[in-house]
Formats: structure tokens, sequence, C-alpha cells
């Protein structure tokens, strides 16, 4: 892996297209670093060295050869008013690819060199504009697919989430002096504070720790969305079910048994949340080759799904082939499905599932159910709010399970009479734990891993 540390010299100036690859209105290339100006001066017509911060000037941009390339507009922002806390020049310019690429390599060889994937956000950490988890929320508010989403990582952005940890970091700091206190003068330590004292204040900071361990559960769902599969016996109406969620004509229906055979996907957004849907084959004992292969495919996708929705035909009725699948489904993230009811069906027999629906695929009566029905599945109960801070990152999440391990085995400590001296060790690795979240005492490969899933530009 090439660590993004070993190019960073501070100050170097790097440059790199901001905007999406293909055409567009206008597209942006970005210098930042010591020499932003120099190097804009040396392609762009204006005098950028006497322009103010924070304006923007029409003129023409020439490559080293003299040849004009474009006319643009030029942004001039100087350290250390800008995204990463050096001076930045932007250029506006027409949103060709090949206008953009040649404006860049205009700029390259004026002296600045490429920028790697995530550099601009990565300097605007080494530079203390953000700190880790912030850096990161920019990656999620880039990458966010809805509306919840989009929030968490605002909030996260906003540094509501680095707040608390160095609240939490606040309190574990004042603790480490008292037990350090206690270690080198045992008899005026006790004067600061009882040991049942901070035996309850580590008991608070830990259940507040582990109240946003908690949030993680939702803020998943939140970030990566949800796999959500379709499964039953042939015929039962999961392809016209998959087709009137999504309010399209995406897969095949027939009254044929045995009509799909591969796994179709598709994108669906339900209440704000991203899901990947799945249709699978109809799963029945078959001699068929092809369709054998695509019985194992179902149930492999059974397996690994999120949440699952059973369909069963309330016309038919269960049979013997829908008895297996329902032995064979989990049912705490099983939802089961009668479909069909807009025909004659007898009166149905309890599933024992959380959460029986009944519906037509076929006339689409009864998806509003369905809906709430999974809305309340993923949620169980506790929809998360607007400012709620949500962990939504893994990482963030073992560092801090690791903090809550640590601090209780302090208080665990305290409470059996372990000398303080060895509570300081474990203090002082709860507070490293934390640090880790807002990238002090992270190693190089940590930054690379993060900023390398950035895009050029950002
Ligand atoms: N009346 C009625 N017919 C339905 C309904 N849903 C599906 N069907 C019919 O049932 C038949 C099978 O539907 P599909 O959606 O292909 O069923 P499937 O479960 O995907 O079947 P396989 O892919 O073969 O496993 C078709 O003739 C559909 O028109 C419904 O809600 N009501
Ligand atoms: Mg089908």
């Amino acid at each position: 892996m090439e660590f993004i540390h070993h190019s960073y010299y501070p100050g170097e100036t790097i440059a790199a297209i901001a905007t999406p690859p293909g055409e567009g209105g206008v597209a942006i290339i970005r210098i930042s670093g010591n020499l932003a100006l120099d190097v804009a001066s040396k392609v762009f017509t204006g005098p950028i060295h006497q322009y103010k911060s924070h304006t923007a000037h029409f003129g023409s941009i020439f490559n080293e050869a003299g040849e004009h390339v474009d006319d643009v507009l030029v942004l001039v922002m100087l350290a250390p008013r800008s995204y990463t806390g050096e001076t930045t020049v932007e250029i506006h310019c027409h949103g060709g690819s090949l206008i953009t690429r040649r404006v860049l390599e205009a700029v390259l060889l004026a002296g600045a060199r490429a920028a790697l994937p995530g550099e601009f956000t990565f300097r605007a950490f080494m530079n203390g504009k953000m700190d880790l988890a912030q850096a990161e929320a920019v990656q999620s508010l880039i990458g966010a697919k809805n509306e919840k989403a989009l929030d968490a990582a605002e909030n996260q952005l906003k540094g509501a989430l680095s707040k608390s940890i160095v609240s939490f970091q606040k309190e574990l700091t004042q603790i480490a002096a008292i037990l350090e206190a206690w270690v080198d003068f045992p008899e005026e330590g006790l004067e600061f504070a009882t040991m049942e004292e901070i035996c309850d204040q580590l008991d608070i900071l830990c259940k507040k720790m582990e109240q946003l361990v908690a949030t993680f559960h939702n803020g998943k769902i939140l970030h990566d969305g949800l796999s959500l599969c379709l499964v039953g016996s042939p015929n039962v109406g999961k392809s016209s079910l998959m087709n009137a969620l999504l309010d399209k004509d995406r897969a095949i229906v027939s009254p044929i048994p045995g009509t799909t055979r591969d796994i179709l996907e598709d994108h669906l957004r339900l209440n704000g949340v991203h899901f990947k849907l799945s249709d699978t084959a109809g799963i029945r004992e078959t001699s068929e080759g092809i369709e054998q292969e695509g019985i194992r495919r179902s149930k492999l996708a059974l397996q690994q799904a999120d949440l699952i929705l059973l369909v069963l035909d309330a016309h038919r009725g269960i049979q013997e082939e829908d008895e297996q699948l329902l032995n064979l489904v989990p049912k705490d993230k099983t939802i089961a499905i009668w479909n069909k009811v807009d025909l004659s069906y007898p009166s149905l027999p309890d599933l024992h599932f959380q959460t029986t629906v009944k519906l037509s695929a076929k006339e689409r009566t009864g998806l509003e159910t369905l809906h709430d029905a999974i809305d309340r599945l993923i949620w169980q109960g506790s929809v998360p709010s607007k400012e709620e801070i949500l962990i939504t990152n893994i990482r963030h999440k073992e560092a801090l399970a690791k903090s809550i391990e640590s601090a209780r085995r302090v208080q665990q400590g305290l409470v059996e009479g372990v000398s303080p001296e060895f509570l300081t060790i474990d203090i002082r690795q709860t507070l490293s734990e934390l640090g880790k979240i807002l990238g002090t005492n992270v190693g190089e490969d940590i930054l690379s891993a993060i900023f390398s899933t950035f895009c050029i530009g950002k």
C-alpha cells in the first residue's frame, strides 16, 4: 500500500481535478500548497499575487507552449482560510473532460504535483482544520445514499461526535490525574476524591460510552443500508412483489413455476433507508440442473441477507415446500408475507413470526403495511432523530469498545483494591483508544487506509 505520508512534505503544492469525470457545465481544478499562487500565475493571465483572499477573477489559461487552453474563473483562498488550511487556488474551467485534463496538465507542468486520493482532506487533517472523525465524515457525506445518512454525516462533520469524545477524554484525564496523585502521594491523594466517587464517575462515563456504541446498529443501517431478500417456493409471487416494491417491471413474472433462476438485484429506498433488494429462484426439490444451481444461490442469499421477506401463497395455502422454508428462515429477521389475497383464501394459520403481512403483489395493495413492518423490524422502535449522534464507522465503534473495556477494568480494579499504579496504565490505554477516533495515536497504515478510499481531488 502506498502510504499518503510517504509523499507528504508540508506545504508542497498539489493539484487535481476536483469535479467528477465526464462532461459537465463547469469543472474545477484545485491547487493547494505554499506555491499555489506561483503555480497558478504561470498559467493564468491575471495578477494572481495581487488578488485578495476569497475573490474570483476572470481570465485565460495558457500552457507551457504558450497555447490558449480555456477561459476560466479563478478563485483565490489564502492560508489558513481554506479547506486544506494552505493557500488554495481553484480554476473553474469549461466542463469537458479534455479541456479539464489540459488545464490540469498545464498546472502540473507549472510545478504542482498530482494529488493522491483524499490528499486535500489529508492536508486539512494534518493542518488541524479537522480531526480524523470529521475527515471521515467528509467521505460519508459524499457517499450518503439517503437523508438520514446525510444528517448523521453532517453532524459528524460539524464535530458532534468529536465533542463527545473530547468530553470523555477530559473526564478521564481528571481521573487519571487523581490516580497518579495517589501513586505519588498516597496520603494526600485521597483528599481529591474517594475511591467510591471515582468508581461512580467511571461507571457513569462507561454508560455514556456504551450508549454511544449502541447507536452503531442504527448508524450502520444508515451508512451502509441493508440487504433485503425475497424467498419462497416457486410461483408464490416473489418476482411480482419485487416489481411492486420497485414500482417497475424489473423481473419476469409468469404462471410457470421456476421462472426466476439467477438472483436479480436492484436498489430500493424506503423511508430514508437504502436497501439492496434481491429476488431469488423459488426453492423446491428438483432434478433440473440449472434450477438446482438457482436454488443453491437462493439459499446462500437467504443466509447472507440482513432481512428476509418470506413469500407465501394465501390462495394455495401452505404446502410441503413452504413448510421446509418456514423451518429454514431465521425468525428474528424474517417477515412472513401472505401474497395473492386478492384471490379467495381459507383461514390462514398463525406462523409465529414477529410480523406477518397480507398483500397482493399483483394488485399492489397492502404495500404500505409491508413498508411499516420493515421499518419496525429494522429500527426496533427507535428511529434515530436528526440531531442524534450516531456511530456509523466500525473503526470508531471498535475504539470505543476497547475504551469501555479498559475503563471498566479500572473500575473493577478500584473495587478490588488493585494498586493505583496498575490502574493508571489502563486509564492511559482508555485515553489512547479514544484518541484514535480523533486521529491522535493512529499509525500511517490507518491514515492511508482511510484516505485511500477518498476520490482524487477531495
Ligand atoms: N392473483 C394474483 N396473482 C399473483 C399475485 N402475485 C403473483 N401472481 C401470479 O402468480 C404467478 C407467479 O408469479 P411470480 O411473481 O412469477 O412468482 P415467483 O415467486 O417469482 O415464481 P418463481 O420465479 O417461479 O419462483 C404469476 O402468474 C403472477 O401473475 C397476486 O398478488 N395475486
Ligand atoms: Mg420469480
